[in-house]
């Protein structure tokens, strides 16, 4: 299908400004709970995995900023931290909390029966509350491991009292232009019931705390077939659709590359959120990476990421509107999906190529960054590389 000028126009500018957040954890070695494969080069800390992230911006152009996820990124002084990004040319995005990596919380964080271990946890989301006034970061991302493996073995409507009364403290330290995204997910590592399993709870929970909070899908948290699209266009409507973490799954919460099991699940993602407004330019849905990298490289796997990312929008943004509204409109039902299939079957890569040169990158940012030199640098820099938490 070929686009008019003017919408042409349109199409490039959402493009030229999209904003894909990259995860510091992605740069880490990880693996399964079978075996972690290290990689040579991998960072020794998060200001390299900072530099890296750096690498994938300056070759793709649309990832200006890397989330930093606690306390696997601890550092010391984390203004210090945010400065030496920005003299990278990216800034820390996203604060991710931990509150699921330590003995204490065998039978839960927020939600578990002991109020010590509570008030342990909490306290840990206010301190991210803390470094995220220090690198001038919007977004406390919450995500909760909480849930039982048993029936009965705790009591489920208690554990909401106990996760709304957690919210609501860390709700109420936020400053003004600060949110909360909260994450929900299934299962894993709770088998019979997770405490926020689903976005229907996440959205009830948002809802009771305030404008401010907000759910963050993660597209790699539901059961199989669920139709993830549909999820996103009613919180866009409900204006209560924070941010994704993008990944792909085959079974599980797999962090497989985004785009890669399914680019058409992915494009009709980014349909709904363009239709519901989610690129406009004052857009306040946060659009992230969350995966790991654990037996392809990790830099230009993270490009790879990107880059379907960008693909999928481009093909979102070709739907024909107008002509898909009047097939709608008059019931024609194949005329309708096919104005759908024609957008996804474009090819979109001669335009992504294009917009890059325009802005004065490299066509295609995969063969730029194995031309670098990047890797061979950093393998012969860095011994040692730690993993990405996973694990760890
Ligand atoms: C949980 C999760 C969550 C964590 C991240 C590392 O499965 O998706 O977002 O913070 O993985
Ligand atoms: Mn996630
Ligand atoms: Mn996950």
């Amino acid at each position: 299908m070929a686009p008019s000028t003017d919408s042409r126009a349109d199409v490039l500018d959402v493009l030229r400004r999209q904003h894909i957040e990259l995860p510091s954890w992605a740069f880490g070695n990880s693996g399964t709970r079978f075996k972690v494969f290290a990689q040579p080069g991998v960072p020794r800390d998060p200001w390299e995995k900072i530099a890296d992230s750096a690498e994938v911006h300056r070759l793709t152009g649309v990832a200006p900023t890397v989330a930093l996820h606690i306390p696997w990124d601890r550092v010391d002084d984390y203004s210090a931290l945010a400065a030496h990004a920005r003299d990278l040319g990216i800034g820390i995005g996203t604060i991710n909390s931990n509150v699921f990596q330590d003995d204490d919380y065998k039978l839960g964080s927020v939600t578990n029966p002991d109020p010590k271990v509570r008030r342990k946890a909490t306290d840990h989301l206010l301190d991210c509350v803390d470094v995220m006034d220090a690198t001038g970061s919007r977004d406390l991302k919450l995500w909760f491991s909480d849930g039982t493996n048993y029936p009965g073995q705790d009591d489920l409507r208690a554990r909401q009292d106990r996760l709304a009364e957690a919210l609501s403290e860390v709700y109420g330290r936020l400053g003004p232009d600060q949110r909360i995204l909260l994450e929900y997910k299934l299962f894993e590592p709770a088998f019979y019931a997770t405490d926020v399993p689903d976005w229907g709870t996440a959205f009830a929970h948002c809802l009771e705390l305030g404008e401010k909070a907000v759910v963050c899908v993660d597209t790699g948290h539901h059961a199989a077939h669920t139709n993830i699209e549909f999820i996103v266009a009613f919180l866009l409507r409900a204006g209560r659709l924070g941010a994704f973490d993008f990944n792909s799954r085959f079974y599980a919460d797999d962090d497989l590359m985004v785009g890669a099991a399914d680019p058409f699940q992915l494009f009709r993602i980014m349909y709904e959120v363009a239709r519901g407004g989610g690129l406009a330019a004052d857009t306040e849905v946060a659009f992230m990476l969350d995966q790991c990298h654990n037996i392809e490289p990790k830099i230009a796997g993270q490009i790879r990421s990107v880059m379907n990312v960008q693909e999928a929008t481009a093909k979102a943004l070709l739907v024909d509107a107008d002509a898909l509204a009047a097939a709608q409109a008059e019931g024609d039902v194949l005329a309708a999906n096919a104005v759908m299939m024609d957008a996804f079957n474009t090819d979109v890569r001669p335009l992504l190529a294009g917009l890059r040169e325009d802005l004065g990158l490299a066509a295609d940012p995969m063969a730029a960054h194995a031309a670098s030199g990047y890797m061979e640098r950093v393998i012969d820099e860095r011994k040692g590389g730690t993993q990405a938490g996973w694990g760890a």
